[in-house]
């Protein structure tokens, strides 16, 4: 069903969401900034046989066809994200007119097809001066991250109601600060820290900014979940559990946003590696976004592990079904998920923003047959559903991803899309997946209460 113009929240949204790094290509072109993940993925050793965004899905020349894609399959709304770099190739300062010309001509073509755009502001492309500068470790990147949101926001908002800051900040803040599996490729718990409180002082800077030159607009934020259950009923796998879940899932952002402060299970344990004197940011955290963005894409069972410095580990479960990431299907913790964000923080409106799987993807005689896909999205859409109608208030669902992409650490090596991309010759052959993902979009239209 089409979104009413009138009446944004009077519809669910059926879309396909996508990342600015993971599909446009052409990351230089036309006075771009260089942005972590070009620099990171350029660096030898740090992805999969060296693959880097430079031509991914070539979306930056080919949106039109993408937008054309989505109008033929019938989707109502897609979710994309803004390369910061593109619009300030610094981070901050001077402005890539030529930037903003290509989210421009995107706007425009969706507007024309009737797609309901929701944009993210951030989804890990960093500019790389602004890395230089100590990227989320530096207090500045609120302020930074802010200034983006507004000229975004007063160049570009005329035609978006939906925004999302950030992406994934944990994951960013895990990935990118801890492990160091994805860029900046930092291994610093402290950076870790900072990077957790700095996104969400980043988060509200911006929202701030989006409020003040667009008052009517939705601002939310996109978070990673995971669902967990304890492994047994022992007081320390049960409370390992917790942990866990308020570490990777929303708590660690929600909390503070709604609350005013970091998960109490959490707090000792993260503490010691949050900037000095966090404790007075918090009351000024304290800004409940307008809807809360749902990545769900798995669950696990948790034991209590002092070796680790969180307390916790994953259980085996070697009989557990799993797509090609390795990650265990569990769609009964979507619904977990979604019924405890809106038990917890009554929030007027929580989106998926994303959910899907890789599977092992092989062309044949133009077709692209994916049933294990399928039965995984109808499976994640019926929790959805199921929460619905428990009362949580779900007005979308965007499936991961669009298109085949750059899977970041893993670059091409694991495909997501519900259209496959030929990488050689930039070919979109819509999958079976995607054929059955249209036809729900196009049919199944969800009146909100
Ligand atoms: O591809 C990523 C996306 O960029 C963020 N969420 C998880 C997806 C699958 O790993």
């Amino acid at each position: 069903m089409k979104p009413s113009p009138a009446d944004p929240a009077a519809t669910f949204y059926w879309g396909a969401a996508t990342a600015a790094y993971q599909i446009e290509g052409s990351p230089l072109a036309d006075g771009a900034g260089r942005c972590i993940w070009h620099e990171f993925s350029h660096t030898p050793g740090n992805t999969h046989a060296g693959d880097t965004g430079d031509v991914a899905c070539d979306h930056y020349h080919r949106f039109a066809e993408d937008v054309r894609l989505m109008r033929d399959m019938g989707l109502g709304a897609y979710r994309f994200s803004i390369r910061w770099p593109r619009i300030l190739p610094e981070g901050t300062g001077r402005v890539n007119p030529a930037g903003l010309a290509f989210y421009d001509r995107l706007l425009d073509e969706l507007t024309a097809a009737g797609i309901e755009p929701f944009v993210t502001l951030y989804h890990w492309d960093l500019p790389a001066a602004l890395q230089r500068r100590g990227g989320w470790s530096n207090r500045d990147s609120a302020g930074w991250f802010g200034d983006y949101a507004a000229l975004v926001a007063e160049k570009l908002g005329d035609r978006v109601r939906s925004w999302t800051t950030l992406n994934e900040p944990f994951v960013v803040a895990e990935q990118g600060h801890l492990v160091g599996a994805h860029a900046p490729g930092i291994r610093n718990i402290y950076a870790t820290g900072h990077a957790i409180h700095n996104q969400l002082r980043a988060h509200v800077a911006a929202w701030y900014a989006l409020k003040a030159s667009r008052p009517q607009a939705s601002v939310g934020i996109a978070l990673h979940n995971a669902a967990v259950w304890p492994a047994s009923q022992s007081e320390d796998d049960v409370s390992a559990a917790a942990v866990a879940h308020a570490w990777h899932n929303f708590p660690l952002f929600l909390d503070p946003l709604v609350y005013g402060s970091y998960p109490a299970e959490l707090e000792p344990k993260l503490s010691p590696y949050l900037p000095r004197g966090y404790e007075n940011d918090m009351e000024g955290l304290r800004v409940p976004p307008d809807f809360v963005g749902i990545n769900y894409y798995t669950g696990y069972l948790v034991h209590h592990d002092p070796g680790q410095w969180i307390g916790f580990g994953a259980e085996k479960e070697p009989e557990a079904p799993r797509t090609a990431m390795n990650w265990i299907i569990r769609p009964e913790g979507l619904h977990a998920i979604l019924s405890e964000v809106h038990r917890r923080y009554k929030l007027p409106t929580l989106f998926v923003t994303e959910s899907g799987a890789a599977f092992d993807d092989h062309l044949s005689n133009g077709a692209v047959h994916d049933p294990e896909r399928t039965a995984y999205l109808q499976s994640h859409v019926e929790a959805v559903l199921r929460a619905r109608d428990d009362g949580v208030p779900v007005q979308g669902y965007f499936v991961w991803s669009l298109l085949d992409n750059f899977e970041w650490a893993r670059g091409y090596s694991l495909r997501f899309g519900i259209v496959y991309v030929d990488f050689r010759t930039g070919e979109r052959i819509v999958k079976d997946s995607g054929r059955w993902y249209g036809e729900l979009a196009r049919t199944r239209s969800i009146a909100t209460p």
